[in-house]
């Protein structure tokens, strides 16, 4: 009997092992007690656009995302929020040197006007992004673009609204990122499936608050998109991973917690 049990148990412990990671999704809140679990990387993770290392498959999934309410200009009235049409699985991870986020993106339609380059002017490309806003009492926070080409941007906010996006993008992170495309760049009349994209972010990119977070600390961020297709109703569809009341990212009032799990 005691060698069923000890079987049991291990099969019990094996399945634990063998699941799949968590989902964290909707309805998003700004509740610190359902913050998200920002888990520690195990291992090297290669940034190369393929999520194929093991942390990866561990890291809580961030999907359930949301379009905000936006102005109709056609209908002039407000719309409701709704489920995004465009599915997204994003994830974030850390370590001692670095913050980890990686998205898969169902597209349709892969569309990029930004070339392979960091810091390229805001463009009407498909784009996923990452805001960090690290404290609530300071007016700081961080913006973090990739694209499909593999083009970057990286943005500093010393104050909201205190300037145009071009006096905030001359700040450098240091990030690294790749992308993979399932698809086509560029041609909108074939059916694209999706891409993926895998970034990094030194702690020192954040020296305004300290760099490294200590472990329990919470961080308010948001992980947002835009998606240009031409299989949508709308043309381009904007979600996020947060109860934003409104279509603008840089609501940060609205943003989710993070907590850096140890
Ligand atoms: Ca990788
Ligand atoms: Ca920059
Ligand atoms: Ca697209």
């Amino acid at each position: 009997m005691r060698t069923v049990i000890a079987a049991l148990m291990l099969l019990a412990v094996t399945a634990a092992l063998a699941q799949p990671a968590a989902d964290w999704s909707g309805p998003f809140t700004t509740d610190r007690q359902r913050a998200y679990p920002c888990l520690r990387a195990d291992g090297p993770i290669a940034i190369d656009g393929k999520l194929d290392e093991a942390a990866w498959s561990r890291a809580t999934v961030i999907s359930g995302f949301i379009v905000p309410p936006r102005m109709d200009s056609v209908a002039q009235k407000m719309t409701e929020a709704k489920p995004a049409a465009s599915a997204t699985r994003a994830r974030l991870l850390w370590d001692d040197e670095y913050l980890y986020f990686a998205a898969e993106l169902d597209d349709l339609d892969l569309y990029c006007v930004t070339p392979d380059k960091h810091d390229a002017g805001f463009g009407a490309d498909d784009i996923i992004e990452l805001f960090v806003k690290p404290s609530d009492t300071l007016p700081y926070y961080w913006e973090l673009h990739v694209v499909p080409s593999g083009g970057t941007r990286d943005y500093f906010y010393a104050r909201r609204y205190a300037g145009a996006d071009t006096r905030w993008l001359k700040y450098d992170s240091g990030l690294r990122a790749r992308v993979s495309l399932q698809g086509t760049l560029d041609d909108w009349t074939d059916r694209d499936t999706g891409w993926t994209a895998e970034m990094r972010i030194p702690w020192s990119a954040f020296a305004q608050m300290g760099g490294k977070p200590r472990s329990g600390d919470l961080w308010r961020f948001l992980v947002s998109r835009y998606d240009y297709s031409v299989h949508l109703s709308e043309g381009c569809e904007l979600s996020a991973a947060a109860p934003l009341p409104i279509q603008a990212y840089h609501l940060f009032e609205h943003y989710p917690y993070l907590r850096f799990v140890p």
